[in-house]
């Protein structure tokens, strides 16, 4: 009698802790798709499409400057970072572009464009910044 109560007791226990803990995978996982599912994509910009001829970008308050610039193809685009943070340049669509790691306060980062196009790149911390190299024959 007393023992069919205790065992009873432990089973209820078990069955609690294990709920408690599927509870806890289940909701750790939603928590993970919604933090995946707010990766927005904010590719379309209505930012200033006027184009500057140069290959040179400055990375400062948190933007590239010119963000769109034109170079023929075979040029090196070097960027400067400005800002006190790192800040990186990765192409958005897929081609063969930018890539950089993290470019701390001081640091440049170089790439040279071998093929014509229009590149768009960003930088993955901060994907609200964004900018094109358009590469002409
Ligand atoms: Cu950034």
């Amino acid at each position: 009698m007393k023992k069919a109560y205790i065992y009873t007791l432990i089973v209820i226990a078990v069955l609690v802790a294990a709920g408690g803990v599927w509870y806890f995978v289940a909701h750790k996982t939603t928590n993970n798709n919604m933090n995946s599912m707010n990766m927005s994509n904010s590719s379309a910009s209505t930012t200033n499409q006027s184009q500057v001829t140069t290959n040179a970008v400055t990375i400062q308050n948190f933007a590239f400057s010119p963000a769109n610039i034109t170079v023929k193809k075979n040029t090196t685009v070097t960027w400067t970072n400005k800002d006190s943070v790192a800040h990186t340049v990765m192409e958005t669509d897929g081609q063969t572009g930018p890539n950089s790691n993290d470019i701390n306060q001081g640091a440049k980062y170089s790439f040279t464009f071998n093929t014509p196009g229009t590149y768009h790149y960003h930088c993955s911390i901060h994907p609200e910044m964004v900018g094109t190299v358009t590469v002409t024959d």
